[in-house]
């Protein structure tokens, strides 16, 4: 387990700096610096924070408490890899965020759960405005090599797993309107917005099959046929998985034909999708959303009861 004596030797040599270049840079003798790598003393509050700010770190890295060097300011301003300078998370979703980062899931669900029982927020916005904004920062924070790709796999991870416990306060009471397939194209790993997709969709009264990723074409077809579904959500996050798409479309439609469930709608989603807004219609889907809420709109909209309202001329 590291210590602060260690982490003081670690980030010098780090910095290929000699024990008398850092005393200088940071205004203290020489001899300090060595007690301090020998663990005989221990700076007081003001050189904590001095060495601290040198190496960029956060105190409980420069403590061996963490193992992020993101500092919590670090983390509430990120660089994003697609926008100048630096942008800024909500401090709710910092909050999380940085738990995360530092290793502290629990603390992390915690801050959560008490921005919706003290900040008063709902579990949808927690999703909008903390998940899905704290997911994004943790991406452009990989790619600008802020952090490991480790530290996006755990967050992702984490975040699935407080979303699976917040879902049973999201959805309540049985389906009462039409049932809903939903799955990422082929190949596709990201899930975890779909998923956002399947929860706010279910919390509307669907019946949500929600089939995670890497499912065949021919079982998402099977899905729609043995499930009696008339509704397909299909989304694709990587810009080369568009192709995919249409790919998997022509065959489910193809077969959902062949099995009499001709009156298939199908929703695209994802990323992918948000470049070009004419590409879902390029892939052969009937209807797009950029996100969460607008995507439960498009899918109340296929319904087939909001179909017969329309046949009827009672509804739009
Ligand atoms: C978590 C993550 C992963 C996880 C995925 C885990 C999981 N179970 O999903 C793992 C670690 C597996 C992963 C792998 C990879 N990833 Co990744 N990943 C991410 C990250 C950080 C978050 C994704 C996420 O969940 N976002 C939050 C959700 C809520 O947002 P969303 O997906 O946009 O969803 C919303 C809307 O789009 C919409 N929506 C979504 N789906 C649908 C569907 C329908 C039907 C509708 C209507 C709407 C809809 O509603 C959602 C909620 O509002 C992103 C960063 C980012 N910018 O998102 C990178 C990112 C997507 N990944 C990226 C890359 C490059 C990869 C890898 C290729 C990396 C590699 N070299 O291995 C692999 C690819 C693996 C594969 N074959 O798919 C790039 C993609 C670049 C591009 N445009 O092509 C990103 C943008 C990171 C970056 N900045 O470069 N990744």
């Amino acid at each position: 387990m590291a210590n602060f004596a260690t982490r003081m030797r670690e980030l010098r040599k780090h910095r290929g700096l000699q024990q008398a270049q850092l005393a200088e840079a940071l205004g203290l003798a020489q001899t300090t610096i060595g007690n301090y790598e020998q663990h005989t003393r221990f700076p007081d509050e003001r050189n904590l924070n001095k060495i601290a700010d040198y190496f960029e770190v956060s105190l409980d890295y420069l403590l061996g408490r963490s193992d992020s060097t993101l500092t919590a300011d670090r983390i509430l301003t990120f660089r994003a890899h697609d926008a100048p300078g630096r942008t800024t998370l909500s401090r709710s979703a910092g909050e999380y965020l940085n738990r995360l980062l530092n290793g502290q899931q629990q603390q992390a669900f915690e801050s959560v759960i008490s921005s919706i029982v003290e900040g008063g927020m709902s579990v949808r916005e927690v999703y909008r405005e903390i998940l899905e904004p704290a997911l994004k920062a943790v991406g452009s924070m990989w790619e600008t090599n802020e952090i490991d790709v480790y530290d996006e796999h755990f967050v992702s991870h984490a975040t699935e797993s407080l979303m699976g416990q917040l879902r049973s306060f999201l959805v309540s009471g049985p389906p009462t309107k039409g049932t809903v397939i939903l799955a990422p194209v082929p190949g596709e790993l990201h899930d975890i917005g779909l998923r956002m997709v399947s929860d706010f969709v279910e919390a509307e009264g669907f019946r949500c099959v929600f089939l995670g990723a890497n499912t065949p074409t021919g079982g998402i077809a099977k899905a729609l046929i043995e499930k009696k579904a008339d509704i397909l959500a299909i989304s694709a996050t990587l810009t080369f998985d568009v192709d995919a798409v249409a790919d998997a479309l022509r065959r489910v439609r193809s077969a959902a034909s062949r099995r009499g469930r001709k009156h298939l709608r199908i929703v695209a989603g994802g990323q992918a999708f948000t470049f070009d807004r004419t590409l879902w219609e390029r892939v052969g889907a009937d209807g797009f959303a950029a996100n969460a809420e607008e995507a439960v709109q498009v899918i109340a909209s296929f319904a087939p009861d909001a179909r017969e309202h329309r046949r009827d001329g009672r509804a739009t």
